[in-house]
Formats: structure tokens, C-alpha cells, sequence
């Protein structure tokens, strides 16, 4: 499947509210680029959040890793998100029955569903897990995933299809995948993982993919990016730099 459509052409066809805020969001930021703040205290959570919250549209949390996380680092995040005007993405992959996921969503010491903008399911437990997130919560957006960045990762061929299957059936709440590219219709919003200026990977099955083939050619929307930021001498270069490289891959892609 491919288009060649902008996201003005793009943004009334999303039918998840959070789906389309981030298309508003990607258009007047000029940003499709996620930040991966994979750190484990919420001090350097909170300061990659203000460095780099002016170059993204969305912050991609993995909030278990956080060791000291509390009420009052959440406010502080969703604070930065609101001034900064990003995303909250915590990648919770949710996998399990759609009862035990409705109280991993919603209780614990997370409380995912209040403070997150957008969540992730895998689809091996089937549509109970989706059910449960749109049940849950309202305010969340879902993405599903279709596919994976790490060697040898088993979301391939009818996997895939079938979470672009699950994703029409729950239009409502899942607005996009995690993917490789642009899979299906451009009423889904993808997003890659596994994105860095310099090509190869980590010694953990990680596969890097450049920003120009990532959204030029495989025709993805936002490209996700961790340690490439993460780990630069100063992050908020590097997150324009790579926000200028999403962003230019976009325009030439669309062809303005
Ligand atoms: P990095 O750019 O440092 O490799 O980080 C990639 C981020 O994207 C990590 O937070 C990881 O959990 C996530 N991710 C991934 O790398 N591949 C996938 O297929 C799905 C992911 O969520």
C-alpha cells in the first residue's frame, strides 16, 4: 500500500481525536519526529523533555524504567508536554487479556491512562487488549504493532495483516501502527522505530534505518529516536538536526 498524500490531505481522515491533535501538532511544529526518552531517573526525563520538547511532536516514554517515579515527575511531564505542545507516548506494549490489561492501563503505580496521549498493543492476546484500552479511556490514542526493527522479531506477513485488520475493526481508537513504512491507507499515521543517522544496530538484535529511508522511501510518518539522541553530547542539536532530517525526507517525499 502507498500514497503520496501531506498531512493537511491526511488530518480530517484520521477518525481518532489523539490522531488527528497530532497531525495539528506535526504541521505547525514542522516536526514527525518522536523522541525515545529511554533514561531511568526522572531528572534526566524532565530535561530531555525541555531540551528536545521544541523539535518533537511526541515523547515516547517507557515509564517502568523511571526509578524514582512519582505523581508530582507526571505533572511535571504532562506540564512540558502541554508547553512545549508534544505527545506523551508511553510504549507499554499491552499483550495480555483485556481484563488484566484494562488494570495495567489504569492502576498500578502508573495510572498509564491518565497522563498518556498514546499507547501500544500487540495483538497476539487478540482485539480483548484493544477493547479493553478504548474501554478504559477515551483521551488515549492506540497504536498497533505490525511489525518490529529487532532481528528476527516474528511480526511479519499475516501477523502484519492482521493488526491492519484490527486496526479498521477499532478505526475509533487505534489511529496507526508501529511499522517499518507505510503499510496500509493514509487514514493510519505509522511510526518507525529503529532510526539513526548512522546505519547499523545494537548488539542486542537492534537494526538502524537512516531518516531519509525510513520516511523517503519506506514512507513512514514519524520516526522514533532514542539513543541517536540520547546519547549526543548535546541532545537539543541533535534532536534538530534530526528533526530537520524527518522533516526534509517529508517534504521531499510529498513533493513540494
Ligand atoms: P533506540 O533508537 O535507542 O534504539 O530506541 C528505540 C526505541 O524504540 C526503544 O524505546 C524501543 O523500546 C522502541 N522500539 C524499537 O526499538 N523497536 C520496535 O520494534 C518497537 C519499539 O517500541
Amino acid at each position: 500500500a502507498s500514497h503520496n498524500l501531506s498531512f493537511e490531505q491526511r488530518l480530517s481522515m484520521i477518525r481518532n481525536k489523539v490522531g488527528r491533535r497530532l497531525l495539528e501538532i506535526v504541521l505547525k511544529k514542522q516536526s514527525n519526529l518522536a523522541v525515545a526518552a529511554d533514561v531511568t531517573t526522572s531528572q534526566e526525563l524532565l530535561s530531555i523533555a525541555s531540551q528536545v520538547g521544541p523539535h518533537i511532536c511526541v515523547l515516547k516514554t517507557h515509564v517502568d524504567i523511571i526509578e524514582d517515579w512519582n505523581e508530582t515527575v507526571c505533572e511535571q511531564l504532562v506540564h512540558l508536554a502541554k508547553s512545549h505542545q508534544f505527545l506523551i507516548f508511553e510504549d507499554r506494549k499491552f499483550a495480555d487479556i483485556g481484563n488484566t490489561v484494562e488494570l495495567q492501563f489504569t492502576g498500578g503505580i502508573f495510572h498509564i491512562s491518565q497522563w498518556a496521549d498514546i499507547v501500544n498493543a500487540h495483538i497476539i492476546a487478540g482485539p480483548g487488549t484493544i477493547q479493553a484500552l478504548r474501554k478504559a479511556s477515551e483521551h488515549c490514542g492506540i497504536l498497533l504493532l505490525a511489525q518490529m526493527s529487532s532481528k528476527g522479531n516474528l511480526a511479519v506477513e499475516e501477523y502484519t495483516q492482521k493488526a491492519i485488520q484490527f486496526a479498521k475493526q477499532y478505526e475509533d481508537a487505534v489511529f496507526g501502527f508501529i511499522s517499518m513504512g507505510c503499510i496500509g491507507e493514509p487514514n493510519f499515521i505509522y511510526f518507525t522505530p529503529g532510526v539513526k543517522l548512522e546505519k547499523g544496530g545494537d548488539s542486542l538484535g537492534q537494526q538502524y534505518t537512516d531518516p531519509k529511508t525510513v520516511i523517503g522511501i519506506q514512507k513512514s510518518d514519524i520516526a522514533i529516536v532514542g539513543r541517536g539522541i540520547i546519547h549526543a553530547s548535546d541532545r537539543k542539536e541533535a534532536a534538530l538536526t534530526y528533526q530537520k532530517a524527518c522533516w526534509d525526507a517529508y517534504v521531499q517525499r510529498i513533493g513540494k
